[in-house]
């Protein structure tokens, strides 16, 4: 029942009409804006933390899981995603990013599917396997990304004797808060065969020296390019590390018919230091994860240090400083959610060094 209104001699409201307006409001499912305070903060409010997780314990746990848990159960992906610890338990590396060890085991396969969240894989040991993207056999070896864009088929293969580990990152935080996700499987398995050294897409677009087909094909939002060889990441980070002067070198991975990022909303990165070089410090909003390929490194991360050996990997929040100091040779592999925070007009980046 209303409560009657009371009008205070002065003209000012009454206290119970001002709460009585208060629940007018709630019950309407409104909010006053003068009540929310912190909606606006002057830098990004963060969840995530910086955090590692050291190789380790990714191996060790992802070949237990290859012992006890079989591939058709959790998905069709025997996966371990890496979960933030302020992300209040769930499976996402940051805000915007997924962050995986995925095992595949002898003889095994991981069936057909597609989603609207792109994925990329990043080798980090073990060979033998390859995986169908949209048709097309790519063979997977340390080192080497491994594209799977925004609703391509993709399943991967292990027609060897050896397992295979590798780092799977995908958008699927961003996906999701955008209600864009949308997911099919694929036909039934299929059966092994022998797959070409090099996919049709690198055979196509992959021949280097800025040179593509003639005949264009037909654009889609993602690089046409599915593999990228540690053979030629590591020349290229070879002979920038030559033109260097401060034992720093990186390379972004790019579609190669137009030279941008390979999708949308990841970005792709190699970073190279040279044992007793640092990279400059500085900050960005949106964020990124990153694998430690070879090496070991301390990498400062907003007010954290973290002493990185082959395999660790580790997340950068939004907005936190940041810098590697090599403690010996090291090269690092990043994705990060840069082109999605660009192409939105957000992007912003602050040296602090
Ligand atoms: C997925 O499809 C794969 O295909 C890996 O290898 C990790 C994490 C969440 C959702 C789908 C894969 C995934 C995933």
């Amino acid at each position: 029942m209303a409560s009657p209104k009371f009008t205070a001699p002065d003209g000012m409201p009454r206290k119970n009409e001002v709460d009585e307006f208060y629940d007018s409001v709630a019950e309407a499912d409104l909010q006053p804006l003068w009540t929310q305070m912190g909606i606006m903060p002057e830098t990004p409010p963060l969840a995530a933390i910086p955090y590692a997780w050291k190789w380790k314990t990714l191996k060790e746990l992802a070949e237990r899981s290859g012992e006890l848990i079989p591939i058709d159960r959790g998905g069709d992906r025997r996966v371990l995603s890496l979960s933030n610890p302020g992300l209040a338990g769930q499976p996402f590396a940051t805000q915007t990013l997924w962050g995986a060890v995925q095992y595949l085991g002898p003889g095994e396969v991981a069936p057909a599917h597609r989603h609207t969240a792109a994925a990329l894989r990043f080798v980090i040991e073990g060979s033998g396997v390859w995986t169908l993207v949209n048709g097309d056999p790519v063979p997977m070896a340390p080192g080497d990304l491994v594209l799977t864009p925004c609703w391509s088929w993709h399943e991967h293969h292990n027609p060897g004797n050896t397992p295979m580990i590798w780092f799977d990152a995908l958008d699927l935080p961003l996906v999701r808060s955008l209600d864009a996700i949308f997911f099919e499987n694929g036909p039934d398995r299929m059966v092994n065969r022998a797959v070409d050294p090099a996919s049709r897409s690198e055979l196509t677009f992959g021949n280097g020296a800025g040179l593509v087909p003639f005949e264009e094909s037909e654009k889609q939002a993602f690089s046409p390019l599915f593999a990228y060889r540690w053979k030629d990441t590591d020349r290229t980070l070879t002979t920038l590390m030559k033109l260097s002067n401060d034992g720093t070198a990186a390379l972004k991975f790019v579609d190669p018919t137009r030279g941008i990022d390979v999708m949308p909303t990841m970005r792709c990165s190699m970073h190279r230091v040279s044992a007793g070089a640092s990279t400059r410090k500085f900050r960005r909003n949106g964020s990124s994860i990153w694998v430690t390929y070879r090496g070991s490194a301390i990498v400062s991360i907003g007010e954290d240090r973290f002493h990185l050996d082959e395999g660790d990997m580790f997340a950068v929040p939004s907005w936190c400083s940041f810098s590697i100091e090599a403690t010996q040779d090291a090269d690092f592999f990043c994705t990060s959610d840069a082109p999605a925070m660009e192409a939105l007009g957000l992007a912003r980046t602050e040296y602090l060094d």
